[in-house]
């Protein structure tokens, strides 16, 4: 049979034995009335490990997010989001369904919106426009290629929201990779938000959930919100015991994410047909851009066929990415069958993984 490698996403990590293990004998109790003491762990822990005084245990990063821009905003404001955002791009447009919002995207290459870019977007006080009331940012920067944005790049977004008088989110759902990538403690990247979301069951391996971080006040606000979206869970404590392992034992090894995500990008460089953008592999995410008129569609069958699985992001551009249940041997698989697909000589031998 052939191998079928996961590069469609860092979503499909499977839970740990670890975590296996913590979740059989997780202490539980109702979380809608607040007595989970392994909820309350995790809230504690990630809170610290973010620096914000209080965080909330939610489903999902959608969730998350959702929870937050509610949290910090009125219907009727807008809200700056990059143009390749999640929130903008991937959240079934949840902010204005849901919180009567107006999401005003602001393009960029790479992520990195500036912040000059940011302060000319903000709006006049004048009868006919929506208020500015919210910056999202987002780190690592999905779809722009799993770009970190760096803690002084933050704080000068922030500080532009804040001398005009509203609050940042920080969508995270990859900050530990962006901290890792950038070797530098996750708070120089989170301290200058108000709020941050970070996923527990992307790279950290956790089976579900995600963390909300941010004020006190602002965490009592996005409990009643999580509520209402129906995001309030009795004894999810099984899943906050995986989440805990997740922080504990799982940041340090995204690094073996980065370099088989770089090991990738160099091996498939200069196949005929689709072009990828080294300069832009910073974390776990691999992307490309195939040649019409091959579509990423067709070039995706071909590959799984080939025993490899990767992502739609777009007509002609796809995305690989790199995560636990991806060797440095799966890596080198993967980027034999896709050359052999174009036709193209196997690489030189290959190194070890480092
Ligand atoms: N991203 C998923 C898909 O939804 C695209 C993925 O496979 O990458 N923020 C960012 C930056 C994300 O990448 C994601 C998920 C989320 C938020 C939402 O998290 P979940 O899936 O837990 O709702």
């Amino acid at each position: 049979m052939t191998p079928l490698v996961e590069l469609r996403s860092d979503t499909f990590t499977l839970p740990t034995e670890s975590m296996r293990r913590a979740m059989a004998a997780a202490e539980v109790g109702d979380d809608v009335w607040d007595e989970d003491p392994t909820i309350h762990r995790l809230q504690e822990r990630a809170a610290e490990m973010v620096g914000k005084e209080a965080s909330l245990f939610v489903p999902s990063g959608t969730m998350g997010n959702l929870c937050a821009l509610l949290s910090h905003t009125e219907p009727g404001e807008e809200v700056l989001v990059e143009g390749e955002s999640h929130i903008f791009h991937s959240e079934v447009a949840g902010a204005s369904v849901v919180g009567g919002l107006q999401l005003r995207p602001l393009e960029t290459p790479d992520g990195r919106m500036q912040p000059e870019q940011v302060r000319a977007a903000i709006r006049e006080p004048d009868i006919h426009q929506p208020p500015t009331g919210l910056l999202c940012l987002e780190n690592t920067h999905n779809r722009r290629g799993g770009t970190c944005l760096s803690g002084a790049q933050t704080e000068a977004l922030s500080a532009v929201a804040h001398d005009a008088g509203f609050p940042v989110h920080l969508d995270g759902a990859r900050v530990f990779n962006a901290a890792v990538a950038l070797g530098v403690d996750v708070r120089q990247l989170t301290g200058p938000v108000d709020s941050v979301m970070f996923c527990l069951s992307k790279g950290l391996s956790a089976p579900v959930g995600s963390m909300l971080a941010g004020s006190r006040d602002f965490i009592e606000r996005s409990r009643r919100m999580r509520k209402m979206l129906g995001g309030g869970m009795r004894q999810a404590g099984v899943l906050a015991a995986a989440g805990l392992c997740a922080l504990e034992e799982m940041v340090d090894r995204l690094a073996d994410d980065h370099r088989n995500a770089r090991r990738l990008g160099e091996g498939l460089q200069g196949l005929p047909g689709i072009a990828i953008d080294l300069a832009r592999v910073e974390t776990n995410m691999v992307f490309g851009d195939c040649q019409p008129p091959l579509t990423a569609a067709a070039f995706i069958e071909r590959c799984r066929e080939a025993g490899v699985l990767l992502d739609q992001a777009s007509l002609y551009r796809w995305r690989m990415v790199t995560h636990r249940g991806v060797a440095a041997a799966d890596v080198d698989y993967a980027i034999e069958a896709v050359r052999r697909l174009f036709g193209a000589p196997a690489t030189a031998p290959l190194r070890a993984t480092g």
